[in-house]
């Protein structure tokens, strides 16, 4: 039997990081799934015949025990965790929000892919991390979590380059509005009628499952190939960040 290969996503309780674990598992993948809430990636890991493993990307001590368990080799990093928490405007705006986002989205971020280095580097593999059109364009309201997302595309673009001379590939996966399980209802704290209002207006806006595909494509390259960044929209947004709302 061979040894089937091994991917790892963070934030694999819900929404894209979910979505990415079951497409990466439909491609043959040994998933690790990674999240906070341990009951929930239990039941995907059943599910997908995968692996759970209880991790808070904040807590340097959580992911280096989930790198222990992932193994020597690891083909694909998806660097999901992450997330938006408030939209107002940075005149009003709560900078512990702030710092929170600074803390899962970014600092989380490069943790993970610390942490995970060697044994990419060992299988020749992937990183990708889910960024967002709003680490591109910033938007009113948006002032915290665009930051949070343009560091994150500033980290790639630095690690990208760091990372030239190994056989370590980097992608970044830029979506625009994507209606998934919890992203706007934890932005707006539980709020169903603030969360829904988002997607207002917008016909058609991404699923999880789309940029989960987009996860699995990216995986399945050849070694030779490359996507740098991928800018993943709904169609009503295709010309410019225009449609998003946050009040
Ligand atoms: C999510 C994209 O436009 O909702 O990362 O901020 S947006």
């Amino acid at each position: 039997m061979t040894e089937r290969k091994v991917a790892v996503v963070t934030g694999a309780s819900s929404g894209i990081g979910r979505a990415s674990a079951r497409a990466l598992a439909a491609k043959g993948y040994d998933v690790v799934c990674a999240a906070r809430r341990l009951d929930r990636v239990e039941e995907l890991a059943r599910e997908i015949d995968g692996r759970a493993v209880q991790c808070d990307v904040t807590n340097v001590d959580d992911v280096k025990n989930l790198a222990a368990q992932a193994g020597s080799r690891v083909d694909v990093l998806v660097a999901n965790a992450g997330g938006a928490f408030g939209a107002e405007p940075v005149a009003t705006a709560n900078l512990d929000d702030w710092r929170r986002m600074y803390d899962v989205n970014v600092i989380g971020t490069a943790a993970t892919i610390q942490a995970f280095l060697p044994a990419l580097e060992a299988a020749h593999g992937v990183i990708i991390t889910i960024g967002s059109t709003a680490g591109i364009v910033s938007y009113e309201g948006g002032a915290g979590y665009c930051g949070s997302k343009h560091a994150v595309r500033a980290l790639m673009g630095a690690l990208r380059l760091e990372l030239f001379d190994k056989p370590v590939r980097v992608c970044e996966i830029d979506p625009g509005m994507v209606k998934s399980d919890e992203f706007a209802l934890v932005r707006f704290g539980g709020d169903a009628e603030k969360a829904a209002a988002v997607y207002q207006g917008v016909e058609a806006p991404l699923t999880q499952d789309d940029i989960a595909d987009a996860v699995a494509y990216i995986a399945e390259l050849p070694e030779h190939v490359n996507i740098d960044q991928m800018v993943v929209r709904p169609r009503a947004q295709a010309a410019q960040h225009k449609v998003h709302r946050t009040s």
